[in-house]
């Protein structure tokens, strides 16, 4: 493989890799590029690293996997690994960030990472075969390879409610906070949304606001993440058997090393069945539904008793029994859409300036310059908060538009919904490889273990062709029908087709409806990606540039 990209005119920059965004993924990516001896490119976005934990800064923002959990492997650096202790049990935003910043600097990233570089058009020609890159601020750059690290959750959505621009107060998403913050002190405030962000800001806001509505649509099955302070011996345990635990959290179903034990809710009598619920719901977190019983999302009648379970929870928590009622889920099984953690959550419905309001029941028709109005009310306040999520997994991948070979449009060939080959590759647009791309298990999984195989499988990729002096790799058409039949056979065994959630694009209308992850699990995804690879990346044309016909794969 020539290593660098040759372009014609000759101004334009050229790197033998491009890497668009600055999080978790780019930060990995750009590190294992640059070990194979690439010159490498980061465009991102933002003024500084951290995607998901630069842009969504509201309050309350925090992660929602163990931070002991949510972080780079050894195979990043054992010496951040060590160094690095966190202060919570679910790390807060500026921790987040603080740690992304650490790990930047660290490792020396910064210096290939252009900030404030917005990806306007990715365009592959197919001649120089080379990627194109032209930046919103008019700036251009070829590549040979292009890797998207734009993260799943970063296009927000807005609804378009009518009157949306008339609104004379402050409006915010937020997916996209203000960094010097917000100060609600005595302000009224309507919060539209009740999904993992809303539930995380919610109790929050309350402790300033004079007055928060919050508009619920659907309500959720919401687990208590029980945070606080990371007792130290805890940490230290943890660091100490590091190895172990990743290992298991790489080869678990959805990238935690949880004890997960396959059995089925409907082969335990009420009574049993009740103490490991409980046992799970004092823990908090996750284990709620991935330790008390494996067949939830493929078995209704066992879903149907822990989606009981909690709800009979909320009752307990939530004093007022027309707000408990109404937010007690009854419209989805437990788990088949993202269920948030929830830290103050449920309380701040006790507190007497927070109400909930049914935008079910009467839908929010439009925002006027004082406020929401549903039905004949008009709900006057001071600031609208937009927790309304994102166009998740391919919105931003669309908005860069990418054109792969022949002038095909990525955001065409997706029409009817993603068409990928193991989620990191897809047909028509070589060299471009998707990092937590659609239909692979990317959302469904704790990310930084899913970054780690996504990006050590590209980069081993890549390593493959520069020792086999190839050029191009992209997947046949016949290896993504495979693979694309093989991710909804999975899908359509489970439950989650049949609940609306930005899981399977319901959030966004017109978007297709499809499971955008893929729900195969963790372990076996990355069994399947390495059997790939040991079969020298079948399924993948390998070509040399100057070459006709494929080169041999093997
Ligand atoms: O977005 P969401 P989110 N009228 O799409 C409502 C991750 N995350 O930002 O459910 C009224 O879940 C919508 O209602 P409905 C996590 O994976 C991670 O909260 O569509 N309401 C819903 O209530 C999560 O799943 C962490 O009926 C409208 C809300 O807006 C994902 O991000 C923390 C509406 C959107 O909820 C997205 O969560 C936070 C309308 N027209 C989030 N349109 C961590 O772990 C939309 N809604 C760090």
């Amino acid at each position: 493989m020539r290593r660098t990209a040759q372009t014609g005119s000759g101004r334009s920059a050229e790197f033998d890799a491009i890497v668009v965004g600055a999080g978790f993924s780019g930060l990995f990516m750009l590190h294992s590029l640059r070990k194979l001896g690439l010159t490498v490119r980061v465009y991102e976005q933002g003024a500084g690293v951290g995607g998901t934990w630069y842009w969504n800064r509201y309050p309350g923002a925090r992660c929602d996997s163990e931070s002991v959990y949510y972080m780079f492997s050894d195979h990043m650096s054992e010496e951040i690994l060590s160094e690095w202790t966190w202060s919570e049990r679910y790390a807060a935003q500026p921790e987040i960030l603080r740690y992304l910043e650490f790990v930047t600097d660290k490792m020396d990233l910064r210096r290939d990472i252009q900030f404030n570089a917005r990806v306007a058009s990715a365009v592959y020609d197919s001649g120089r075969g080379c990627w194109d890159i032209r930046l919103a601020d008019g700036g251009t750059a070829s590549a040979r390879f292009l890797i998207t690290a734009v993260g799943c959750l970063s296009a927000t959505n807005t609804p378009s409610f009518p009157g949306i621009d008339t609104f004379a107060g402050e409006s915010y998403h937020t997916g996209a906070w203000p960094h010097e913050g917000v100060d609600f002190t005595g302000k009224r405030v309507a919060v539209i949304g009740t999904g993992a962000t809303a539930v995380q800001a919610v109790p929050e806001i309350a402790k300033q606001a004079a007055h928060v509505w919050v508009f619920q649509r659907t309500p959720n099955y919401d687990i208590p993440g029980r945070n606080r302070p990371l007792a130290s011996d805890y940490a230290t345990a943890v660091k100490a058997d590091y190895k172990n635990l990743w290992q298991k959290a790489r080869e678990s179903g959805f990238g935690l090393p949880y004890q997960v034990v396959e059995r089925s809710a409907v082969d335990y009598a009420p009574e049993e069945r009740q103490a490991i619920f409980e046992a799970a719901w004092a823990k908090g977190g996750f284990y709620m539904g991935l330790e008390t019983f494996s067949d939830y999302l493929v078995n209704k009648e066992s879903n149907d008793t822990v989606s009981e379970f909690v709800r009979g929870k909320i009752r307990e928590m939530v004093k007022d029994p027309a707000t408990s009622e109404l937010l007690a889920p009854k419209d989805h099984p437990f788990f088949t859409k993202r269920p948030p953690l929830e830290n103050g959550y449920y309380e701040a419905f006790n507190r007497d300036n927070v109400t909930l309001l049914d935008a079910r029941a009467t839908p929010i028709e439009e925002i006027t310059p004082r406020g929401v109005r549903m039905g004949e009310h008009e709900y006057e306040v001071d600031a609208i908060v937009y927790a309304t999520g994102f166009d998740a997994m391919t919105g931003a991948l669309f908005g860069m538009g990418i054109t792969g070979r022949d002038g095909l449009r990525l955001r065409d060939k997706w029409r009817d919904g993603p068409r990928t080959y193991l989620g990191l590759t897809t047909h028509g647009f070589p060299n471009l490889f998707l990092i937590t791309g659609p239909q692979s298990p990317s959302v469904l999984s704790n990310m930084p273990v899913s970054i780690e195989q996504n990006v050590e499988w590209i980069a081993g990729l890549v390593q493959y062709m520069l020792i086999h002096d190839l050029d191009a790799a992209e997947p046949a058409r016949e290896a993504e029908d495979t693979w694309v039949a093989h991710h909804d056979e999975v899908a359509a065994a489970t439950l989650l087709l049949g609940t609306d959630s930005w899981w399977v694009g319901a959030n966004i209308p017109g978007k297709p409806r499809t499971l955008y992850p893929y729900v195969g699990g963790v372990g076996p995804f990355r069994v399947i990606c390495q059997e790939v690879a040991d079969k020298g990346y079948e399924g993948l044309v390998l070509t040399r540039h100057d070459a006709t016909a494929p080169a041999p794969a093997g």
